[in-house]
């Protein structure tokens, strides 16, 4: 196996401790330095703050570290050549004994084999636009329809076509659940017209679901999206017009396959001044909070 527990992280979940995983990808590809180490590390600050253990995630030699040090993170930060990893890069960094940063479906399928059920991001990846001609579907609808892992995002982000991604993961058996709210939020937006699965007023009541659906053999994940609060929420049209800007200019320098969202990602940054990013942190540090204290809920009713 080239899988490794901190001790901390190992002793949390031999004691039915809550833990919620952290993925890699949004360090070292999906935000700029210095902000995403500082980003990452008041991300485990959040969930420690709430009393869960916070486990990050990143492949280092060949090894994926399941609870990384600071100074780990602090590397993904700024070390460049760290490969984007999904599922299918995973043998690779293995036997060639690379640095990898998981994004969401690798780091969905390490959680699971460390024997953690939560994990919390910023934006899962989905459907693009023009994904009926181009195939271009992020893995990460595969991992959801496959792993069980519970994921506490923002929503897909709004680069995608969210219509064509709430049918993939209807078609994958993932339920969509909602924090306070009956629609999507879209990620920098904290709404769309898409209606998700179940409205959850509590974190308790998104555990349970959890629960549910393990007991029953419902294999997969659960799709947990939690809107940014509204001062951080970028209008929908104003948003709308940057991605256009920004998939233009990526059709133009011919950026493909797994560069396209840290493209966009990036682009996003520069076109509205900085205010994505500061968005895409708030985001982050909320869905860490929801996510421990559901975590939380979820060990207290499976003890
Ligand atoms: N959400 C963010 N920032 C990111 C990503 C998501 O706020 O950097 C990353 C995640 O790791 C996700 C990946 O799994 O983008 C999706 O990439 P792709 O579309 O190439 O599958
Ligand atoms: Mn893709």
């Amino acid at each position: 196996m080239n899988i490794k527990l901190s001790k901390k992280v190992s002793d949390a979940l031999k004691e039915g401790k809550a833990v919620v995983a952290l993925e890699s990808t949004i360090i070292s590809h999906g935000m700029p330095y210095p902000k995403n180490v500082e980003c990452a590390l008041k991300v485990e600050e959040a969930i420690e703050s709430e009393g869960a253990v916070a486990a990050t995630i990143g492949i280092i030699d060949g090894v994926a570290i399941v609870g990384m040090t600071k100074e780990e993170i602090e590397e993904f930060g700024i070390r460049k050549g760290i490969v984007k990893c999904s599922r299918r890069d995973l043998p690779i960094v293995f036997a060639k004994k690379m640095w990898g940063a998981t994004t969401v479906a690798a780091t969905m399928y390490v959680a699971k084999e460390a024997g953690i059920e939560f994990f919390v991001t910023g934006g899962i990846g989905g459907a693009h636009k023009k994904a009926n001609e181009t195939f271009d579907i992020s893995a990460d609808l595969e991992e959801l329809g496959n792993t069980d892992v519970s994921v506490i995002c923002a929503g897909p982000k709004a680069i995608l076509d969210l219509g064509l991604t709430m049918e993939i993961l209807e078609t994958k058996g993932v339920p969509v659940l909602g924090y306070n709210t009956d629609y999507l939020p879209a990620f920098f937006t904290n709404t769309s017209p898409y209606k998700i699965d179940y409205n959850f007023k509590d974190p308790l009541e998104a555990a349970e679901i959890i629960k549910a659906k393990r007991e029953n053999n419902l294999k997969g994940g659960v799709l947990i999206t939690n809107p940014v609060d509204d001062e951080h929420s970028i209008e929908e049209s104003k948003i709308n017009k940057i991605i256009d800007e920004a998939i233009h200019e990526m059709e133009e320098k011919g950026i493909k396959g797994k560069e396209e969202t840290p493209f966009l990602l990036s682009k996003i940054v520069e076109l509205t001044g900085g205010e994505s990013l500061e968005t895409n942190i708030a985001l982050i540090l909320s869905n860490a909070n929801l996510g421990a204290k559901i975590a939380i809920e979820y060990a207290k009713i499976c003890k």
